[in-house]
């Protein structure tokens, strides 16, 4: 029986499945690196940690990787944490705040690390993580741009629309929409809008920078909440929508807030989620971009221990 042990939580909302034990050994290199190699050799782990019949589609999961030794030195106060590679229940996420947040909420929890600010290597860069004595965890993100402003887009169901290309460790498609409600009763018909925007970027030949597929689509209207200064929703490469603010998402949205000039470096953001939660972002200005810092809270769910029966036909997976 093979056993992996993880630890659950969720990030305002948004779940997250931490690999502590049990994950393939992906060998040396860099957070990026490793990703390639979790993917091209070990993708049925992926779906294992995530999927039917142990997880769903919404579940985030990381796998974490501390530097030799890391794990004997009693709990830590900062510094390195390590590497970690996040994955969905389709593919693999260039960076995500609210699985950190997870991640930093999780090794708290294990009496790993302590309150403190630590860095962490993730395939899209370095993040900083700072764990509050409130509980709450405060993630400055990898530097965030937009690289294009008022896109005009043909869909088959809202005809003409216009959104910015922008990426936060992941890359987004941002909408500021009217004529559907953000409301949780509504997540079917912002599904179905969300998917309709990503098909028509792809025929249009719309990509990211680097040529990578705009897999994050995020749609915005005016926050629910009195102490929030926005509402979004995010749908994620699989299908499934961010419970959570999104934190790469909310620094998408920073990245194009300042090049706007609507936000400045030291003004708060609050960022409302699709579910009532919320996020808080500032800024620091770059020649590019911005670098985000997020701050939300994560809580812990689950200490669990995966069991995989040789014998078990669905193993692998219910729809896979
Ligand atoms: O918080 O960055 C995030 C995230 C990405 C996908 C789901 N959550």
């Amino acid at each position: 029986m093979r056993v992996i042990e993880t630890l659950d939580s969720h990030t305002e909302g948004e779940p997250t499945r931490i690999v502590m034990a049990g994950g393939p050994d992906l060998g040396g290199g860099t957070a990026a690196e490793k990703r390639d190699r979790l993917a091209q050799s070990h993708d049925r782990f992926r779906h294992l940690v995530v999927n039917e019949p142990r997880g769903f589609e919404a579940v985030v999961g990381g796998l974490w990787m501390p530097a030799d030794g890391f794990l004997d030195h009693g709990v830590h106060g900062g510094g390195s944490i390590g590497q970690v590679v996040f994955f969905n229940n389709v593919a693999y996420l260039g960076m995500c705040v609210h699985g950190t947040m997870g991640l930093g909420a999780s090794l708290r929890h294990a009496g790993i690390i302590a309150d403190g600010r630590y860095q962490l290597e993730t395939p899209a860069g370095t993040v900083t993580m700072d764990l509050g004595r409130d509980g709450s965890i405060a993630v400055e993100n990898v530097e965030s741009f937009r690289i294009q402003e008022k896109l005009v887009v043909e869909t088959d169901t809202h005809g003409r629309i216009q959104g910015d290309v922008a990426w936060g460790g992941n890359w987004f498609f941002l909408v500021d929409i009217n004529d559907l409600k953000l409301s949780v009763d509504w997540v079917p018909q912002l599904t179905a809008f969300a998917a309709d925007i990503r098909r028509s970027l792809l025929r249009a030949g719309i990509q990211g920078g680097d040529g990578h597929e705009i897999d994050h689509i995020e749609l915005f209207g005016p926050p629910t909440r009195a102490d929030a200064d926005s509402k979004n929703f995010v749908m994620c490469p699989g299908g499934a929508y961010d419970r959570s603010p999104c934190g790469t998402g909310t620094s998408a949205k920073l990245a194009c807030l300042a090049a706007d000039g609507k936000l400045q470096a030291g003004e708060v953001w609050r960022q409302e989620s699709i579910i009532g939660s919320r996020f808080e972002g500032t800024i620091q200005m770059t020649a590019r971009g911005v670098i985000p810092t997020i701050r939300g809270r994560a809580f812990i769910t689950a200490e669990s221990r995966l069991q995989i029966d040789p014998k078990d036909t669905w193993a692998g997976g219910v729809f896979d």
